[in-house]
């Protein structure tokens, strides 16, 4: 078993489907172990994102990360870093395949709807920037 951290964004809140990626995600096989709705700080957003801080748009994202609320996730199955990226499609929502969240639902390459970890470290990082032990279960 493998742990993964996702996140659905402010533009997927604010569109009222977090319940259709949710559903996608249990039905694709993954076992939601945490899972909270808060609304991010810009300086909590930039904490998370603090491996993009010399891109340009990274102003930007952590400002549209605070915008609204959002729906930090733990969710593990075998190979779940692998299969939540493959789930969620290319960053670019049109780059992204037929079948992924992104393709579905993201609006702009900066509103995609859905974020992962990217590795073991970034999991590592992340799930515990959100969660502590007593809330994963
Ligand atoms: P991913 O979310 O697929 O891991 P990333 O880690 O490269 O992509 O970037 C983090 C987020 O930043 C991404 O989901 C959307 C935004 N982003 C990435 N590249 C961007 C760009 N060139 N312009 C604006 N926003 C960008
Ligand atoms: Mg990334």
């Amino acid at each position: 078993m493998e742990r993964t951290f996702a996140i659905i964004k402010p533009d997927a809140v604010e569109r009222k489907i977090t319940g259709k990626i949710l559903e996608k995600i249990e039905a694709a096989g993954f076992t939601i172990v945490g899972m909270k709705r808060i609304l991010l700080s810009k300086e909590q957003a930039m904490g998370f994102y603090y491996v993009h801080k010399e891109r340009p748009f990274y102003d930007e994202l952590c400002s549209y990360m605070a915008r609204s609320p959002v729906v930090v996730l733990a969710i593990e199955k075998a190979n779940a870093i692998a299969d939540w990226r493959e789930l969620m499609g290319a960053t670019n929502p049109a780059d992204a395949e037929e079948g992924t969240l992104r393709k579905e639902f993201g609006i702009s390459l900066g509103e995609n709807s859905v974020h992962g970890s990217d590795s073991p470290e970034s999991a590592a990082y992340e799930i515990p920037y959100f969660f502590n032990a007593l809330e994963l279960v």
